[in-house]
């Protein structure tokens, strides 16, 4: 389904005026917007594949139709998304879920709609149809040498779809680990995974870079081989400079002070990536902000803060991707609330006033610091970001428009009620 510039064209005419006066209110109370909303404007999430269909759990799924039945419709679906909020206009490929067997074709496909290609992922969480060695006990990590081999060539092969793609990372997530006290020995099973990193990393082409994603627990529940940000750090260190830390929301334990491990990341240099979804208990994939935005801005004011130090740029020099996989919304809703939940937080970080946050600091003013963070945090910033869709051709209430034209309904009857999307 391709959306028609003029629909989108008459849809913001309805709702000009009334967002001309919001956009006038946010004018007279904050500075230089002009500076805010461009960097608004450059901004893109990447889309993983892998997010388009309805998720679930261990106990069921519950499909709501229409969910794209190959790459090409994950595409298609992403191009609609982008179009609506002109800041989805990059995918993240999982194989072998997505394996693409016309790279040239699909490739044309996603510059048609304005897509690129953002990091791919590698799965040696599961075991594919034909695969002659077993992830059951672990893959890089494995006491066979003959399984670790086999989840290094994986890796590579995943090197060589998204090299065709025009890709230029690579995610390693893996869910190593041990379930019950005694089944490993932690020294040898981080040896064995950081000698596979090394072959991984040795086998990436120069202007590539690898992430090391961590993840607190599950599927594992007694020990996980990359488990923090201290130990992806300890692997993303030895390998070398193209390799970094990536920091997945969901992925740290209950409490843990996010905005503090991003900032001393950024410090280092080894904050590579950033996966956004929310969650109340542990990695609950639910959309992003709907639980804790509070923390989703005082992490956001971390990587602006910590990002601005290193002048680095916004856009382009870390990976921005939405992790998620929720169980009873229509995928694409939960991924334009999502969305605008990130680009809501990063304008907020962007208005922190840092000289006066860094005058209180100096005074040990611990009042006036929390004055100036819930000051942004508690204002109204939605205009700027709709201002930044408008001024790049999207639609200035995306769900509005997604809802009004029936754009399920129409994705239902175009691929069927009971499609399945691959992912998890
Ligand atoms: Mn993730």
């Amino acid at each position: 389904m391709i959306i028609d510039k003029e629909q989108i064209h008459l849809h913001n005419e309805t709702l000009l005026t009334a967002h001309q006066q919001r956009l006038q209110f946010c004018k007279e109370q904050w500075d230089d917007l002009e500076t805010v909303i461009g960097k608004l404007i450059d901004f893109q999430v990447a889309i993983p594949s892998w997010a388009l269909g309805t998720g679930g759990t261990r106990f069921g799924r519950f499909p709501g139709g229409g969910e794209p039945r190959n790459l090409e419709e994950k595409i298609e679906d992403i191009g609609l998304l982008h179009a609506l909020n002109q800041s989805s206009g990059a995918i993240s490929l999982h194989i072998p879920w997505d394996i693409p067997e016309n790279p040239a074709h699909i490739k044309n496909l996603a510059a048609q709609l304005g897509i690129r290609f953002d990091a791919m992922n590698s799965n040696t969480f599961q075991d594919q149809p034909g695969q002659p060695l077993s992830y059951k006990y672990g893959s890089l990590q494995h006491a066979d040498r003959a399984v670790r081999q086999q989840a290094i060539e994986h890796n590579l092969e995943v090197i060589k779809y998204g090299e065709a793609l025009g890709s230029n990372s690579l995610t390693v997530w893996l869910a190593d680990g041990s379930s019950f006290p005694g089944q490993l020995n932690f020294r040898k099973a981080f040896q064995h995974t950081l000698d596979g990193l090394k072959e991984i990393y040795c086998a990436l082409p120069d202007n590539w870079k690898l992430f090391v994603e961590y993840k607190a627990y599950e599927p594992n529940f007694y020990s996980t081989t990359v488990g923090d940000w201290g130990q992806s750090l300890l692997y993303a260190s030895k390998l070398g400079e193209k390799a970094f830390t990536l920091v997945d929301l969901g992925h740290h334990l209950p409490n843990a002070n996010i905005e503090q491990i991003v900032s001393l990341l950024l410090m280092e240099g080894k904050l590579g990536g950033f996966h956004f979804n929310d969650s109340k208990y542990g990695d609950d994939d639910l959309t992003v902000g709907s639980i804790k935005p509070y923390q989703l801005f005082l992490i956001f004011q971390e990587l602006v803060e910590g990002m601005d130090e290193r002048g680095m740029d916004h856009a382009r020099d870390l990976a921005w991707m939405i992790d998620a996989s929720h169980n009873v919304k229509d995928p694409l809703e939960d991924l334009l609330q999502s969305v605008e939940a990130i680009m809501i937080a990063y304008a907020q970080a962007l208005l922190v006033d840092r000289t006066k946050l860094g005058q209180a600091r100096e005074a040990n003013d611990v009042t006036e610091a929390q004055e100036i963070l819930q000051h942004v945090f508690r204002s109204d910033l939605r205009a700027l970001v709709a201002e930044a869709r408008l001024r790049s051709g999207g639609a200035l209430a995306p769900l509005s428009w997604f809802r009004d034209r029936q754009v399920r309904q129409q994705l239902v009857r175009e691929r069927g009620s009971k499609t399945f999307a691959t992912g998890l």
